[in-house]
């Protein structure tokens, strides 16, 4: 018989606003009375502003407190923001930047524990149960979406098939054979494994009817596409390896916002000022651990933007609600003038069927030095790609959508099909020469 967990509380998931507030409150000076007393970068910092942990009275004074960025994990590599002794760290996940060092994590039995609570909180919440046969088509190492999301599988009681990435039509032929019913990946791997099953028609012999997908930002749009391939329902699933990995902010059934969790986790959305935005506006979400052991994280600014919404939700639930992340502050490109995240130029060209999702953004730099951005993106499959005229067509429908939904004058460049690689990790959207200049 397999074990029965209790990932799942109701009583958390719905608990009332004033509760919610003193459990945040209890966990929030716990935490940060554990790294003044353990972790001397953050006791530099809290000395420095002049405070004290018992100074936390109020969930909002979080904003008192000093912040974390990406850098400050470089600084300290490997170990220097781990709160205990290595004893208790029974492992280490890490996550590479773009340059430097990458991030280091490290996890208690507890963590572990309450990570794995976590992710299978999330599974039920969108009905995948221990009768689901779950797939998880992402790297395993120190990537966390291997492991997080496997021991979320493992603590609910359903069957893992922990098939990794690559060799795409064997992992289409494994989704057939164990009669898979429930995918991980990330959504650009998603859209590639259903090109690929369509192309082999083994669409019709699947049993799959959810897919959770994160990892990287993905468009609404895109979630048609993907629903629509493989017949199934799409679930959104938001983490970072800061914050444990995966498993941080999840969709329901109305696929209208994340719930984030939290009883682990206290969230801002700030604006340029440092000022929380209010509902239905943009900023950059930053977060408080409030249950991490190995690395607790005070205020850290994640880079993604997203939108708060308002917390009423069909399904109950009581959380903080979060759009999906429209982008990294990191890669918002200004064109000459108008802000631009990938995910909108995804979302685009998701809606003109001419063209399939894969693209890819070049910046480059004209004599001028005006920045120029040129759109890559593949015909569709069945598409001929010796009909000039069309093509014409076709890049122009392009250009034009762009600008009338955008407001950006893009070059626009059509491949030919399965010309932009396809990956089992993160997508490379942007390749920016401008840099090389
Ligand atoms: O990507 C953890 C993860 C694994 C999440 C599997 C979901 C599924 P990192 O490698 O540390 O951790 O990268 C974290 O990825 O700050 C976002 O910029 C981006 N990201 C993660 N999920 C989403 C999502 C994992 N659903 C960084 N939408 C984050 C948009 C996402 N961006």
């Amino acid at each position: 018989m397999k074990k029965e967990y209790h990932y799942r509380d109701p009583k958390i998931e719905k608990m009332n606003r004033k509760d919610m507030k003193e459990l945040q409150l209890k966990r929030l000076r716990k935490t940060v009375k554990t790294v003044y007393n353990r972790v001397p970068f953050y006791r530099k910092q809290l000395k420095e502003a002049g405070l004290r942990p018992d100074d936390i009275k109020d969930t909002s004074d979080i904003n008192i407190l000093p912040g974390t960025v990406k850098q400050d994990f470089t600084d300290n590599y490997p170990y220097g923001l781990f709160a205990t002794d290595m004893d208790n760290i029974v492992r280490i996940h890490s996550s590479s930047g773009t340059t430097g060092k990458p991030k280091v994590v490290g996890y208690t039995q507890n963590d572990i524990d309450t990570w794995a609570d976590l992710v299978a909180r999330n599974f039920t919440m969108v009905g995948i149960t221990k009768k689901d046969i779950f797939q998880n088509s992402v790297n395993y190492g120190l990537f966390t979406g291997g492991l997080g999301i496997h021991n979320g599988i493992e603590r609910l009681g359903a069957t893992a098939i922990p098939s990794g990435t690559g060799n795409t039509l064997r992992q289409i032929e494994m989704m057939v054979d164990f009669g898979v019913t429930a995918l991980h990946c990330t959504p650009s791997y998603a859209l590639y494994l259903s090109e690929t099953a369509v192309e082999h028609d083994l669409i019709g012999k699947m049993k799959l009817k959810t897919g959770v997908f994160g990892s990287e930002p993905w468009s609404e749009n895109m979630r048609k596409t993907i629903e629509d391939m493989f017949q199934i329902k799409a679930y959104d699933s938001y983490g970072l390896s800061e914050m444990f990995g995966p498993g941080i902010a999840f969709e329901c059934p109305e696929q209208d916002g994340l719930h984030i969790w939290d009883d682990n986790f206290l969230v801002e959305v700030l604006d340029k000022n440092g000022e929380q935005v209010s509902e239905g506006e943009k900023g950059e979400l930053v977060l408080t651990s409030l249950t991490k052991e190995g690395i607790p994280v005070l205020r850290y600014h994640t880079g993604d933007i997203t939108r708060l919404l308002e917390p009423e939700c069909e399904c109950e639930r009581t959380t903080t609600r979060l759009s999906r992340m429209i982008g990294r502050v990191d890669d918002m490109m200004i064109i000459r003038g108008i802000n631009v995240f990938p995910t909108q130029i995804q979302n685009v060209i998701a809606n003109i069927p001419e063209v399939s999702n894969q693209y890819q953004i070049l910046l480059s730099q004209n004599q001028k030095k005006l920045d120029e951005i040129t759109v890559q993106v593949e015909i569709e499959k069945d598409m001929f790609s010796d009909d000039l005229k069309r093509l014409g067509e076709i890049q122009r429908k392009v250009a034009e959508e762009l600008n009338s939904v955008l407001g950006i004058r893009a070059n626009v460049e059509l491949l030919g099909y399965g010309t932009i690689e396809r990956t089992g990790g993160k997508a490379k959207r942007i390749i920016d020469n401008r840099k090389a200049l």
